[in-house]
């Protein structure tokens, strides 16, 4: 792939470089964990396809749709509405934030003490080897964690066109008010970026088109909890971090491919794993591509992971947006409510994400929990001390593992996760 988009690597500005040394990392991780897994349903072909072309093709389809006048908006949560940017007729695409790459540059203007998903951020937007953050008309950051909002002061010198829009921290009335007041403002920037008007019709189809997406993909959590499991945690992870690159249209209709080819294989009784393997959920930090090493060694390990409850997985997917409305306002309402019932660790008190992770447990008939915090994530790492008690407290075996995009606590976290599926077993 490479020859062929050199030419648009180097008009996006990338350092050519350290793009190849980037790509030559990321198609043999891909290799040695992906394309090693057996037994894998056919139609990961077209997530395969998507990953081998994930800086070829993909931005090449964004730039020709840029050239057509049509807008691209780089961001890093799911806060921010993907229905709002459709409504303009523009791309929305999750920024590369999900591999160890340039931590040395980021790491002279942050402490060292930030976690690795604001790290990786910063190291791939001053190695400028992100085309996504490149090929952005607009980036937008969300004050979430302290850790992003602080960093967002700095990151507007590193991306052009950062728009930073502000999350409230509590689920009260004032909290929803706040969101509701951003994502005005958020639309009327997108309207004045774009240069059209949001109508009813843009912002019912926007909505139509992310329902359909977290559709798809609801359908493919739900065959989960077959035994054995159709699809590996792996396969399963990669849909949810496809998710955010990928034409939505495309997405959504690969996806139910997907799902129509599982429930033949439940009905087949063929998984990806042997019958009564132990079931894991996978609970805490979003992981995003290339971020595969604690499902990778999961899943090695003779365990399967049966569900996700992170922004890359169901707490991100789990809400449709109501499209019913007459009006512009009604239908952001509608936003407003359905994104206000996402539990991240940020908001205070945050008891309903623990709730969804007992229900998660349920559902997909897990045997245990695993609780996953990026070292120096506050919110995630503080909050898992209550979850781990009140699942405990429930008979429900938890591990907490704290951890990097590094390698190397690879081997300890082998070790653990092993004394971890034996616990299960037992
Ligand atoms: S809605 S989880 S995507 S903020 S890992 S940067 S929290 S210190 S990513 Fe997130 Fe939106 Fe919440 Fe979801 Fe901070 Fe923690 Fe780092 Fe994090």
């Amino acid at each position: 792939m490479s020859e062929e988009y050199r030419q648009m690597w180097t008009d996006l500005g990338l350092d050519l470089e350290a793009h190849d040394a980037l790509l030559e990392a990321l198609g043999k991780g891909y290799q040695d964990i992906y394309l090693s897994q057996e037994n894998r349903p056919q139609g990961m072909q077209y997530f395969d396809f998507v990953m081998s072309e994930v800086h070829g093709l993909r931005v090449k389809e964004l730039i020709d749709a840029q050239k057509q006048g049509r807008k691209v908006i780089g961001s890093f949560c799911v806060f921010v509405p993907e229905e709002l940017i459709l409504a303009i007729d523009g791309i929305s695409v999750g920024l590369c934030t999900g591999a160890e790459f340039g931590f040395a540059e980021a790491e002279k203007v942050l402490p060292r003490n930030t976690c690795a998903l604001i790290k990786s951020a910063f190291g791939f937007g001053m190695t400028k080897v992100c085309p996504y953050m490149e090929a952005s008309d607009m980036i937008v950051g969300e004050n979430t964690c302290d850790g992003k909002k602080k960093s967002y002061e700095v990151f507007k010198d590193v991306v052009k066109d950062l728009y930073v829009m502000d999350i409230p921290q509590m689920k009260s009335d004032s909290g929803k008010e706040l969101l509701r007041s951003e994502y005005l403002k958020f639309k009327e920037k997108l309207e004045q970026l774009s240069g059209r008007r949001i109508t009813v019709d843009d912002l019912r189809k926007g909505i139509e088109t992310v329902n359909a997406k977290r559709r798809a993909v609801h359908r493919i959590s739900e065959l989960r909890n077959a035994d054995p499991v159709p699809i590996s945690g792996m396969d399963a992870l990669l849909i949810n971090q496809v998710y955010f690159y990928d034409d939505p249209q495309r997405f959504t209709e690969s996806v139910n491919k997907i799902a129509d080819e599982l429930e033949e294989r439940i009905k087949e009784k063929k998984g990806v794993s042997a019958e009564k393997t132990p079931r894991i959920l996978i609970s805490g930090c979003p992981m995003a591509v290339p971020n595969w090493k604690l499902p990778w060694i999961i899943e090695t390990n003779n365990a399967a992971i049966v569900g996700e409850e992170s922004c890359v997985g169901e707490r991100g997917t789990r809400f449709l947006t109501d499209s019913e409305g007459s009006t512009v306002d009604d239908l952001m309402d509608n936003i407003v409510d359905r994104y206000f019932n996402i539990d991240c660790a940020i908001f205070t008190p945050n008891q309903s994400r623990t709730e969804h992770i007992l229900e998660m447990y349920d559902k997909y008939r897990a045997d245990g929990v695993i609780h996953y915090s990026l070292q120096f994530c506050q919110p995630y790492q503080i909050e898992s001390g209550p979850v781990e008690s009140t699942l405990e407290d429930k008979g429900i075996p938890v591990m907490r593992i704290e951890t990097d995009y590094s390698q190397e606590d690879a081997g300890q976290l082998r070790t653990r996760v092993e004394a971890f599926v034996e616990r299960l077993k037992g």
